[in-house]
């Protein structure tokens, strides 16, 4: 295991929403902090060491954090500067996919870069708060020896040697946290057909859904056992939901998303699954065709 450092000053590459939080919470915890932004300004107010070159920046530390809008940024930003980055660390908290970033811990690699790969599930307003979370993957070492800085911003999980992984992570939970979201927004454009308000429907379903999360650990156990026929689940013919797609339709609201999981629910019962739990969507899921 490595020995934990702390660097005299961290790089920051970025200075936007997120950035400017993660820089702000090192200084507040009392790290030195060394900064570029494309656009030169954005470090005002901010208190760190402003740097005019991304190549000053990079120079200034041993670890250098990324956090630019997308993987294209991340190439365009560091491509020039990828032989000033030889024997360094570099952590990127930029939003990529899973391949993305193994592409990017395969370049890092060519250019003799230590590459942790870092997903961040937390508003810029969350850094440093208990709530925030960020999930690690790729070099082991970055994540041992810079432990204290990456626990300044939020806790620290690794997980594990392959770059991609963290990513994966993240992306499956803001899948699942999108698709909630569209369910309450379809939700609230129902009952906002006959005038109810979306704030009086939020506060009925706010404790409605939060209890139905509790089902995510027993559809968990379902999909881990492979066998869906377990007793106690809902089935699949009891989850016909095209009363509530044709609730939406009569009320003049758009059922598209309902539909989708109305699509895959009559597709399960077609290939003869109907008295098989809700859990076998899982299927559906897996397989990139409907089955
Ligand atoms: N903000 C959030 O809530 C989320 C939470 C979860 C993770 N994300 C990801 O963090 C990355 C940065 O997000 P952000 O919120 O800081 O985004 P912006 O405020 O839009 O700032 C973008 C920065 O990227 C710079 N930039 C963009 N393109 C380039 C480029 N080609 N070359 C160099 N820099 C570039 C931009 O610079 P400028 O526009 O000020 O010149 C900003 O510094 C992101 O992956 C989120 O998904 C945040």
């Amino acid at each position: 295991m490595t020995s934990a450092t702390t660097p005299d000053t961290v790089a920051v590459v970025g200075l936007g929403a997120m950035g400017r939080a993660l820089a702000a919470r090192l200084l507040d915890t009392g790290h030195g902090v060394t900064a570029w932004n494309r656009t030169p300004g954005r470090d005002a107010d901010l208190g760190v060491r402003a740097s005019a070159t991304v190549a000053e920046a990079v120079a200034a530390s041993p670890l250098v954090v990324a956090c630019l809008l997308r993987h294209s940024s991340v190439h365009e930003t560091l491509d020039p500067v990828a032989g000033r980055l030889r024997g360094k660390a570099l952590v990127n908290l930029t939003t990529t996919t899973p391949n993305e970033a193994r592409e990017l811990a395969g370049w890092a690699a060519g250019h003799g870069i230590d590459y942790l790969d870092g997903a961040i599930l937390a508003v810029p307003d969350m850094i440093g708060s208990p709530g925030a979370q960020v999930y690690y993957s790729g070099s082991r070492a970055v994540f041992d020896r810079f432990r204290t800085v990456l626990d300044a911003w939020a806790t620290s999980t690794f997980d594990g040697s392959d770059a991609g992984r963290a990513s994966l992570i993240d992306l499956a939970m803001l899948s699942g946290m999108y698709q909630m979201f569209a369910g309450f927004l379809h939700g609230a454009a129902m009952v906002g057909s006959e005038g109810m308000s979306a704030t009086d429907f939020a506060a009925r379903a706010t404790p409605f859904i939060s209890a139905m999360t509790d089902g995510f650990a027993g559809f968990a156990q379902v999909v881990d056992g492979g066998d869906y026929t377990v007793a106690g689940q809902q089935s699949l013919d009891f989850s016909d939901l095209s009363d509530i797609v044709r609730a939406s339709e009569e009320q003049g609201v758009n059922s598209a998303t309902l539909a989708v999981v109305q699509a895959l629910v009559s597709r399960q019962i077609a290939t003869g699954h109907g008295s098989e739990g809700f859990a076998r969507l899982y299927e559906s899921f897996r397989a990139r065709a409907v089955r």
